[in-house]
């Protein structure tokens, strides 16, 4: 029988790509460790993400964990760009390879988590009624974790099939010879549409705004290919450690206006037929100097016009209100060619807003269309929604909703002042969805465990960053973002998608690299700008010393 509460030496929310990595490391460590899952399955946005066509746009070999070298030579991946089938084995042959599920109370959702500072502990409750404490609170939360259903009037009224694209059912969806609707034409949507338009005797596209998408030249690897990568893998780790966005590449090293119109058009060619949202870097000024993006937006622009038969369709599936890249270049499979077919149509919603989804189909300005599922992929409260969402409450019952009501304020993305011992994984103030996701979680989980060290060896009980040390980080980053195009653009990453939200660039934008070197340098300077409690400290706080001594495994 469980016990209501129950000690943990470390509470780890979420079983994606970092939450598994948490529990491994932790434990290695001779934590006793409590993983927390919604979900009924290991995987995160693999397991949530199951829509037709979802697939990676970073390649497989490079989104892939790197702390288990015989993992790596052992794991075949099948195609460049893995599919969420694909990756959710992976996931889950990992968790099965270090036992990683007995940790995890899975189909069941953190509620709250509040820190008692006499105790240095934080309690969670769960929807389940289990309420367990833990020294330290590990947030692996997902960044593309909490989605958005957009208020539109009607929303819930339609009768027929109703899905959205991150919580897409487990059961194969039929779209033979049905009349479907996709609101939405980011990565989702535009992955899902080409596959979706296969079958389905109609597809209605709902754009708000046109994306820059590019497709993927996705192909199966060959023998050889995989035999080259797995005799290179140390190499192309390091390189993907030293790059700025986690993969093994740079971009060209000279400005794109600092080159002559051949070779400008050479270099993007080559990068877009290296396929996908790398394009994003083929010059390094692309995404900084407007005369560079707009060489680089008018390149794609021509692209998607001889893709595109109908040159007043083209101009509407054109993005006119971002610089490229500062929204996610989406990475797709016949996205465009898609709208040559018959049963594909576009409603530009810029022309005809919706005006209600009614029981039987969608009503715009022009008029209703009848339909018999309406697919939203419409996207998440990005970055901060998975975390908003749970009530958490740090020294006095500050709450972080209260903290980062004016934008998620971190040092080093990874701590909150007044919300001690609490970690946060690939979250706002890091490279986050930047970079290469798999390696940022190590990276991350590994200078957490480090830091952990550095605590006990301490015999201390908490570990916090100071308010300067989070106004400096925060201060950092947004530098950094505005020294870019970035901020121009309604993106997630500014939380312009979710009305209300404050308008704040999110991740940190400096680099892969460039963080793991800060980071480094904080521990090596013993953690600098962050503070410790004894366990006889200044606040009182703590009798429980040896809970980082562990009680044997969970
Ligand atoms: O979500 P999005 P997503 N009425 O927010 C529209 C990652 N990802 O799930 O732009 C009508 O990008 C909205 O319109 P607008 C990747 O990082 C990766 O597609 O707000 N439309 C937009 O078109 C990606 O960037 C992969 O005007 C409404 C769309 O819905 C991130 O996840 C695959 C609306 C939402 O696009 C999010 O992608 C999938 C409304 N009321 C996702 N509200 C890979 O390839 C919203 N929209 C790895």
């Amino acid at each position: 029988m469980t016990p209501a509460t129950q000690e943990y030496d470390a509470v780890v929310v979420g079983a994606g790509i970092s939450g598994l990595y948490a529990v491994h490391t932790l434990r290695k460590r001779g934590m006793f460790v409590l993983g927390i899952e919604s979900a009924a399955g290991v995987g995160g946005t693999w397991y949530h993400n199951r829509y037709p066509g979802a697939r990676c746009d970073v390649e497989s070999i490079d989104y892939s964990y790197s702390f288990d070298e015989d993992l790596q030579q052992e794991w075949t991946w099948s195609e460049r760009f893995a599919t969420q089938p694909e990756l959710l084995a992976y996931l889950e042959h990992v968790a099965e390879r270090h036992d990683l599920a007995r940790s995890f109370d899975f189909l069941t959702r953190v509620i709250a988590a509040e820190y008692d500072e006499a105790a240095a502990t934080w309690t969670v409750r769960t929807d389940t009624g289990r309420t367990v404490t833990a020294r330290f609170c590990i947030m692996a939360t997902g960044v593309l974790s909490a989605t958005n259903r957009p208020e539109i009037p009607g929303r819930d009224a339609f009768t027929g099939e109703s899905y959205h694209t991150g919580e897409w059912p487990h059961e194969p969806v039929d779209f033979t010879g049905k009349r479907v609707a996709v609101i939405g034409t980011g990565s989702s949507g535009i992955q899902s549409i080409p596959v979706i338009a296969e079958t389905a005797a109609h597809v209605v596209v709902y754009q708000r705004s046109p994306n820059y998408s590019i497709p993927a030249g996705n192909r199966p690897l060959t023998p050889e290919q995989i035999a080259e990568v797995k005799a290179t893998y140390p190499e192309r780790r390091r390189k993907a450690r030293l790059s700025g966005g986690g993969t093994p590449f740079t971009p060209y090293p000279k400005g794109a206006m600092e080159v002559d119109d051949d070779e400008r058009q050479r270099i993007f060619d080559e990068w877009w037929h290296r396929g996908g949202y790398l394009f994003a870097k083929a010059f390094p000024d692309q995404t900084v100097n407007m005369a560079a993006n707009d060489a680089a937006r008018e390149y794609v622009e021509a692209r998607i016009r001889q893709m595109v038969e109908d040159p007043d369709l083209a101009d509407q599936l054109i993005p006119t209100d971002h610089p490229i890249g500062t929204k996610r270049i989406v990475t797709d499979s016949g996205y465009f060619t898609t709208f040559n077919r018959d049963n594909v149509s576009l409603v530009n919603l810029r022309r005809t807003p919706i005006e209600e989804i009614t029981e039987t189909g969608i009503r715009t300005t022009d008029g209703e269309r009848e339909l018999d599922m309406i697919v939203f992929a419409t996207g998440f409260d990005a970055m901060t929604g998975a975390l908003s969402r749970i009530d958490i409450r740090g020294r006095d019952g500050r709450e972080l909703r209260e903290a980062w009501a004016a934008g998620p304020r971190t040092h080093l993305g990874l701590m909150v002042d007044g919300f001690p011992n609490m970690f946060m994984m690939v979250g706002p103030g890091s490279p986050s969805v930047l970079a290469n996701m798999v390696l940022g979680a190590e990276q991350q989980m590994d200078w957490i465990a480090a830091c952990l060290d550095h605590l006990r060896g301490r015999g201390g009980v908490a570990i916090e960053p100071t308010p300067e040390a989070v106004d400096e980080w925060v201060a950092e980053c947004s530098a950094k973002a505005a020294g870019t195009l970035f901020p121009s653009a309604n993106s997630w990453y500014m939380g312009a998608n979710i009305p209300g939200k404050p308008r704040v660039f999110m991740p940190y934008i400096g680099g892969f690299a460039a963080y793991g070197q800060i980071l480094d340098e904080v521990a090596r300077d013993g953690y600098r700008g962050m503070v410790i409690t004894a366990a006889d400290g200044p606040t009182g706080s703590g009798s429980k010393q040896d809970a980082l001594v562990g009680h044997g495994e969970r």
